[in-house]
């Protein structure tokens, strides 16, 4: 368990020694306990400097969405205020599912650095390995009905573009529904899950996997062609803490807004980054498979199927194939 008031205090120092005993009479533990927790928050990832006389000074964080990390600088109010993060975990979606449950409030945060079971959509699995990726989920508990829902997804890949863009200069587009792509390969999924009764949202789970610094070798083989990081598409890396405040920031941002508004708003935000429009795609639907060319989106966030005979269809469920 590492301490965060220790790390809030060494870092509150800005790289300057903060002697023992002033740790040891403001955290109201002795100079032993101090020594302690230090080690402790070693073995977390932290580079602490120990000088006799001078005493302890933070060189480095680790990047690691802890919940101390996270929120140092966070500028949202409720999306990550509270974090609860994990080493290992199976599925953050699980995990945020069961606090949900139990009353979590809207905006907690369920992170993990490996998944070990990582979903994706449809009983897919998520390859979510250590060092390099966000992978996080989001407790909503928004008051729209539940045939709304699905346009969150929307809403959160729009949001995530968007910023992504803005902090890392590289072109993201979206492929409707939920795939994020840079330098032409899938490097983030969303996966809405929630809980619904009737015609009552309980929660939802927004679950956002972003491959922010895997080398191309450490992807399995069998994705190697289709998925990559932002730091394969942009040849430098991230940090893994400052885009997820930064994502946070902007997805509160623009839940608001589509609570307050709807989706309107997001329609030309979303078009203008969609990298289907114009193209030929095969839309594997619950229902069967339909070719046509994809047109847009409309106002409820379906999207719009130009068919063969110059019919419209509306899809509003699917995994999409582009064509050459
Ligand atoms: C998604 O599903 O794209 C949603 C992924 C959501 C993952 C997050 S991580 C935090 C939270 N906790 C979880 O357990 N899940 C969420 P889908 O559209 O079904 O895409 C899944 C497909 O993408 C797989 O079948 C692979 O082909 C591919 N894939 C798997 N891992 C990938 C990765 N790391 N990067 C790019 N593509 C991947």
């Amino acid at each position: 368990m590492i301490n965060e008031e220790l790390i809030r205090r060494l870092k509150a120092a800005r790289g300057q020694f903060v002697s023992g005993e002033e740790l040891s009479r403001v955290l109201g533990v002795s100079r032993t306990a101090i020594w302690k927790h230090v080690e402790e928050l070693r073995q977390a990832g932290y580079r602490v400097e120990a000088v006799r006389k001078a005493g302890y000074r933070l060189v480095a964080a680790p990047d690691r969405l802890y919940p101390v990390e996270v929120q140092d600088g966070l500028k949202a109010t409720r999306f990550g205020r509270e974090v609860v993060y994990f080493d290992a975990i199976a599925s953050t979606q699980i995990e945020a599912h069961r606090r949900a449950e139990a009353g979590a409030p809207e905006g907690l945060v369920v992170a993990a650095d490996v998944q070990t079971g990582g979903r994706g959509r449809l009983g897919r699995t998520w390859h979510s390995p250590p060092d390099a990726g966000i992978w996080m989920s989001l407790v909503l508990r928004p008051e729209v009905p539940l045939a709304r829902v699905p346009q969150l997804t929307l809403v959160a890949a729009v949001s995530l573009a968007d910023t992504l863009a803005e902090h890392t200069g590289l072109s993201v587009g979206i492929k409707w529904p939920n795939d994020l792509f840079a330098g032409g390969r899938k490097v983030c999924g969303i996966l809405t899950e929630l809980a619904a009764e009737a015609d009552r949202v309980h929660f939802v789970i927004l679950g956002i996997g972003l491959n922010v610094n895997q080398k191309e070798e450490d992807f399995p083989p069998e994705l190697r062609a289709r998925a990559g990081s932002l730091a394969m598409a942009a040849g430098r890396s991230f940090s893994r803490v400052a885009l997820t405040q930064r994502l946070l920031e902007g997805l509160e941002t623009d839940y608001d807004t589509y609570l307050r508004e709807g989706f309107a708003p997001f329609k030309r935000r979303w078009e203008a980054r969609a990298i289907s429009l114009g193209r030929r795609v095969v839309a594997r639907t619950p229902g069967g498979e339909f070719v046509g060319v994809a047109r847009g989106i409309d106002d409820d966030g379906a999207l719009l199927l130009e068919q063969g005979n110059g019919t419209i269809r509306k899809i509003y469920s699917a995994d999409l194939d582009l064509h050459a």
